[in-house]
C-alpha cells in the first residue's frame, strides 16, 4: 500500500517513541465509556507477562468528540498497574492517543489500524497487539495470549478463539468462516474477530502491499489481514480468549454496511488470489495455543420473522440484479425459496398475533423460529451462491460491492433458517451445524474451481480472437460487462436497484 502521508503529530510521536519491542494498538471510535478498562488491561498485560520488553501502547482514533483520547491519557498510569500487580518492569511504558489521518478522504476502522501499522514499523516491534476499544471481557492475559505465540512460538499471525452464543458472528460463521477454510485450506474459526496478534515481519508486509480499498479502510481490515497473512505464507495459529464481550450492535443500521464491507473485501480478495486458491482441495486445523476456556457465552435474542421478511421483500426488487449474480438454477431456487419465506412469514404472524403496525409485542426468538419452522435454506445453496459471487468478483462491471448489498437479504434467509434450525440445540450444536456447512463449501470448490476455470478459459479465447480479429473486437470480446464473467447475460440498467436493499438483522459480526 502507498505511504498514507503521515501526519506530523504522527511522526513526532514516532520520534518522541524512539523503540519498542511490543506494542498494543486500540483503534477507537465514540468509545470513551469502554476504552479506560482496554487500556488498563493491557498495560496490565504487558507489564504482567512482558516485564523485560519495552512496551508501548498506541490509541487510534477518529478524532472523537467524546473525549475517547481523553480516557486513554488520563486513565490510571502503569505506575497503578505496577503497584496492584507487584511488578517492577524493566522499561516505563509509554503511551499515547493520536487521531489518524483518513486515507483518501476514507476513515474506519483500517484507516485506524494502518497509522497503527505505520508506528509499529517505525518502532520496529517484535510483536503488534491489535485490540477493540469496547471490549469489557478482555483480561490481561489476553495481551500474553495474542503476543506470546509470536513473541515465544515464532508465529506471525494470533487470530482469536472466543466462546460465542449460537446466534452471535453470523457473518463469521455465514461467510469469512467457511470460505477462507475452504479457499485457502485453513481452519481459522474467527478470521475476523478484531483482536490480533501480528509479527513485525508481517506488520511489514502489510505495508508493501498495494491492494488498500474503501472498504479495507473500514471494516473489511480484519478478513483483509487474515488473508493477507495466509497469501503471503505466514505461520498462523489462534489463541484462546474465552468470551467476546462488547458493545451491541444497532441491529437496523450497523451489520449490513459491515456485511458489505467485509464480504466485499473477502471476494476481492479471492478473485485476485486464484493461485492461493485453486489448487487446493480441503483444509488443515490450526495450532491454538492457551487453556481451554469454559463459558457460557451471554445468549442474545434475533428477530427471526423480520430477518426472513426482508429475504422475500429482497426478491421482489432485487431479482433483476440476483439474475446478474447467479448460475440460472441456483437463482430459481433462491426465489421459490424467498416466496416460500414470505408464505411462512405470513401465516406465523397470524399465528403469534403479530400485527402489521407493529403494536403488538415482539415473540422470543423461539416462538418466532418455532412459527417458522418449516422454513429451510440448505447449506450447499448458500455455498453455490457465495461461490457464484467470487466469479462475479472477477470484473469490476457492475462493482462488486453493488452485488454484495444486493446478497444482504439472502444472507438474512440463510441467517434466518441458521435460527430456525438451531432453536433448541445447545451452542455446541450449533457449532456443529457450522462445521457442516464448512464441509459442504469445501465439498463443491470444484464447482467453485470448475466456474473459474471456464470463465479463464473463456478470456483467454476472447483474447485470442481478438487478436487475431483486430483492436476493435478485442475491446468488444473481452468486455466483462457482456457476460459479467459469470456467462449469464445482464438485463441493462439493475444496478441503482441494489441501493434499496436495506440492513437489518439482530445478529452481530
Ligand atoms: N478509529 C476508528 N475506529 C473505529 C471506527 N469504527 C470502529 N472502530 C473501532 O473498531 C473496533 C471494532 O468496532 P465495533 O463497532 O466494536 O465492531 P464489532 O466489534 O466488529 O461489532 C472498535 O474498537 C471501534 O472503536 C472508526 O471509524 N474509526
Ligand atoms: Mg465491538
Amino acid at each position: 500500500m502507498p505511504a498514507p502521508g503521515l501526519t506530523p503529530a504522527v511522526r513526532d510521536e514516532i520520534a518522541r517513541l524512539g523503540h519498542a519491542d511490543i506494542m498494543v494498538g486500540i483503534p477507537s471510535f465514540k468509545n470513551a465509556a469502554t476504552i479506560g478498562y482496554v487500556v488498563r488491561a493491557a498495560q496490565a498485560g504487558l507489564v504482567q507477562y512482558f516485564p523485560d520488553l519495552k512496551p508501548v501502547l498506541v490509541n487510534s482514533d477518529a478524532g472523537s468528540p467524546d473525549g475517547t483520547g481523553r480516557v486513554v491519557v488520563e486513565t490510571e498510569p502503569p505506575e497503578y498497574i505496577e503497584q496492584i500487580l507487584l511488578t517492577r518492569p524493566t522499561n516505563k511504558l509509554l503511551r499515547v492517543s493520536l487521531t489518524y489521518p483518513e486515507i483518501d478522504g476514507v476513515g474506519g476502522k483500517g484507516a485506524a489500524l494502518r497509522t497503527i501499522f505505520e508506528i509499529a514499523a517505525a518502532l520496529e516491534v517484535q510483536a503488534l497487539v491489535v485490540v477493540d476499544s469496547d471490549l469489557r471481557s478482555i483480561i490481561p492475559e489476553w495481551i500474553e495470549l495474542l503476543a506470546g505465540p509470536i513473541i515465544k512460538g515464532g508465529y506471525d499471525y494470533v487470530a482469536p478463539l472466543y466462546a460465542r452464543y449460537k446466534y452471535d458472528g453470523t457473518i463469521t460463521n455465514t461467510v469469512t468462516y467457511p470460505l477462507t477454510r475452504a479457499l485457502y485450506g485453513n481452519r481459522i474459526r474467527q478470521p475476523i474477530g478484531g483482536d490480533f496478534g501480528v509479527s513485525g515481519d508481517l506488520v511489514k508486509h502489510y505495508l508493501t502491499l498495494d491492494d488498500w480499498s474503501e472498504d479495507i479502510s473500514k471494516f473489511g481490515i480484519d478478513i483483509w489481514m487474515t488473508t493477507s497473512a495466509l497469501t503471503g505464507g505466514f505461520a498462523v495459529c489462534q489463541a484462546r480468549l474465552g468470551a467476546k464481550i462488547h458493545d451491541p450492535k444497532d441491529p437496523g443500521s450497523d451489520l449490513g454496511p459491515m456485511f458489505r464491507q467485509v464480504v466485499g473485501t473477502i471476494l476481492r480478495l479471492a478473485a485476485t488470489h486464484p493461485d492461493h486458491w485453486v489448487g487446493i482441495r480441503g483444509s488443515h486445523d490450526i495450532p491454538a495455543y492457551g487453556f481451554e476456556r469454559i463459558i457460557d457465552p451471554p445468549p442474545l435474542e434475533v428477530n427471526t420473522i423480520r430477518l426472513l421478511t426482508e429475504f422475500h421483500v429482497g426478491s421482489l426488487t432485487l431479482s433483476d440484479t440476483w439474475a446478474r449474480m447467479f448460475a440460472p438454477q441456483n437463482l430459481e431456487t433462491v426465489l421459490v425459496l424467498a416466496r416460500e419465506a414470505g408464505k411462512l412469514v405470513d401465516s406465523a404472524r397470524a399465528r403469534l398475533g403479530i400485527a402489521g403496525d407493529g403494536s403488538s409485542s415482539t415473540p422470543s426468538t423461539v416462538e418466532m423460529a418455532d412459527a417458522l419452522a418449516a422454513f429451510h435454506f440448505p447449506d450447499d445453496l448458500w455455498a453455490r451462491l457465495i461461490y457464484d459471487l467470487v466469479i462475479c468478483a472477477r470484473s469490476e462491471d457492475p462493482p462488486i460491492e453493488n452485488l454484495v448489498a444486493a446478497l444482504v437479504p439472502i444472507y438474512f434467509g440463510r441467517v434466518g433458517s441458521f435460527i430456525i434450525e438451531n432453536r433448541h440445540q445447545t451452542t455446541e450444536e450449533a457449532e456443529d451445524r457450522v462445521e457442516r456447512q464448512a464441509r459442504q463449501f469445501e465439498l463443491l470448490k470444484p464447482y467453485l474451481v470448475g466456474r473459474w476455470e471456464a470463465a479463464e478459459a473463456e478470456l483467454a479465447r476472447a483474447a485470442q480472437e481478438a487478436a487475431r480479429d483486430g483492436p476493435s473486437r478485442a475491446a468488444k470480446a473481452t468486455s466483462p460487462n457482456e457476460t459479467n464473467g459469470n456467462g449469464v447475460t445482464p438485463p441493462p440498467s439493475q444496478a441503482a436497484k441494489t441501493s434499496q436493499t436495506r440492513a437489518a438483522t439482530g445478529t452481530d459480526r
